[in-house]
């Protein structure tokens, strides 16, 4: 697979091109229902049962990656990649983010502790690249 970054275009056998986009975010932001809705192939997920008390949350949570597709036209795939939100997987962060084009930043509006761990992922992807990206807030809770 080759992909297009700032700093390596990449041409694909049959021609286009392809470019990486990463979705973070924390814990439970909504990334892999994002990738999960939005991409035209099933998606490899790679989640396990949670077993610590955020089971109450949600029953699994990624421990690698996500990964799915869009193709905007013949000419422009673009590739997805979700990252882990616990912070015990954070070395996946780096391996994900290589030669990305840009990031999706997911907050979870819903947990106020969310944004707190944002600024700590952000800090780490700007210091891994200076690609542009997009900060989203999630889980807006519902107004009566
Ligand atoms: N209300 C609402 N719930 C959402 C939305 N997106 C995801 N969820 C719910 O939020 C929970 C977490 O979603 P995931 O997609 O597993 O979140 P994640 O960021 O991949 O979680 P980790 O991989 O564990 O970090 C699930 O129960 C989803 O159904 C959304 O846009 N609105
Ligand atoms: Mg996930």
């Amino acid at each position: 697979m080759t992909l297009e970054t700032s700093r390596t275009p990449g041409r694909r056998r049959h021609g286009g091109k392809a470019v990486k986009i990463v979705v973070t975010g924390p814990f439970s932001a909504g990334k892999t229902t994002l990738i999960r809705t939005i991409s035209e192939i099933t998606v490899l997920s790679t989640e396990q049962d949670i077993t610590d008390d955020t089971r109450s949350r949600k029953a699994a949570t990624t421990v690698a990656m996500d990964f799915g597709r869009i193709t905007l036209d013949r000419d422009l795939v673009r590739y997805l990649f979700g990252t882990p939100g616990r912070e015990r997987f954070d070395f996946m962060w780096e391996i994900l983010g290589e030669r990305m084009l840009g990031y999706i930043l997911l907050v979870d509006s819903s947990r106020d502790e969310s944004l707190a761990e944002a600024v700590v992922i952000l800090v780490a992807f700007r210091r891994m690249a200076r690609v542009p990206f997009v900060l989203a807030l999630n889980r807006e809770p519902a107004r009566a």
